[in-house]
C-alpha cells in the first residue's frame, strides 16, 4: 500500500534519491507517493484502536521508515491474521507491530506464525483500563516472544522507536536519526529543568 507523506520539503528532496517519485494528480496538484517496500507492518484489531496507534505511525514517518497499516483481528478474521503473519517475512517486512485491546491475542497469534520480531501495543479498555490488554499481550508462553510496550499512546510511540532500533542495527542513517532524536530529548529535558528552576527561584 503506497502512502502519502506529510514530511517537510527538505526531507522530501532527500527521499527522492532513495526511490521515491513525485506524481501529478490532476485535481489536487502534486503529491508524493512512497514507492519503497514497507518494512514495518502496523496491524490493529479494530479501527477504534487507531487514535491510540497514531503517535506510533507519526514516529515511523518522523524516522522515514516505510510502513503499512492494516486492521486485522485474530478473533474476527483469523484466516487473514494467519495469511498475513505467515507471509510477512517473505513480503519484505522486518518488524510487526500489533495493537489490540481486551482479550488482546493479535500480537501473540502473529508471533506464533512468524519469526519476525513482533511488538505488542496494549490498548486501553473502558472496563479494565487496559490491564486486560497488557496481560494478554505480555504473558506469552516461553518460545513465542512478544515485545510488549506500555498501554496506550506512550506504548505506540515506543513500539515505533523499538522498531527503528531493530532496523538501525543494519542501517547507519537510521541509527544517526535515532541518535539525534536522543540528543533532542536531552536538550528538551535540560530546558524543562532550567524553566522549572527559574520559576521556583522567582517565587521564593
Ligand atoms: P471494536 O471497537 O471493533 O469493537 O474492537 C480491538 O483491538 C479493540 O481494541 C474492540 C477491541 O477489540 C480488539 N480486538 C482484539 C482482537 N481483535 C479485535 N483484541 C484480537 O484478535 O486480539
Amino acid at each position: 500500500m503506497a502512502r502519502k507523506s506529510n514530511r517537510d520539503s527538505s526531507s522530501r528532496k532527500k527521499d527522492k534519491d532513495k526511490g521515491k517519485k513525485k506524481l501529478e494528480e490532476p485535481s489536487n496538484g502534486e503529491v508524493e507517493v512512497d514507492l519503497r517496500r514497507p518494512v514495518v507492518a502496523v496491524v490493529m484489531g479494530s479501527d477504534s484502536d487507531f487514535p491510540v496507534v497514531k503517535p506510533g505511525i507519526e514516529t515511523l514517518e518522523e524516522f522515514d521508515i516505510p510502513y503499512e497499516v492494516r486492521v486485522i483481528s485474530a478473533h474476527r478474521t483469523p484466516d487473514k491474521a494467519h495469511s498475513f503473519a505467515s507471509t510477512a517475512r517473505l513480503k519484505g517486512f522486518r518488524v510487526l507491530i500489533a495493537a489490540a485491546g481486551g482479550a488482546a491475542h493479535l500480537a501473540g497469534v502473529m508471533a506464533s506464525l512468524t519469526t519476525l520480531p513482533v511488538i505488542g501495543i496494549p490498548i486501553q479498555t473502558p472496563t479494565l483500563g487496559g490491564a486486560d490488554s497488557l496481560y494478554s499481550t505480555v504473558q506469552m508462553p516461553a518460545g513465542v516472544p512478544v515485545a510488549t510496550v506500555a498501554i496506550g499512546q506512550a506504548g505506540a510511540k515506543n513500539a515505533a522507536l523499538l522498531a527503528a532500533e531493530i532496523l538501525a542495527l543494519e542501517d547507519e542513517e537510521l541509527h544517526d536519526r535515532l541518535r539525534s532524536f536522543r540528543a533532542n530529548m536531552r536538550r528538551a529535558v535540560a530546558q524543562k529543568n532550567a524553566r522549572l528552576r527559574d520559576k521556583l527561584a522567582n517565587t521564593e
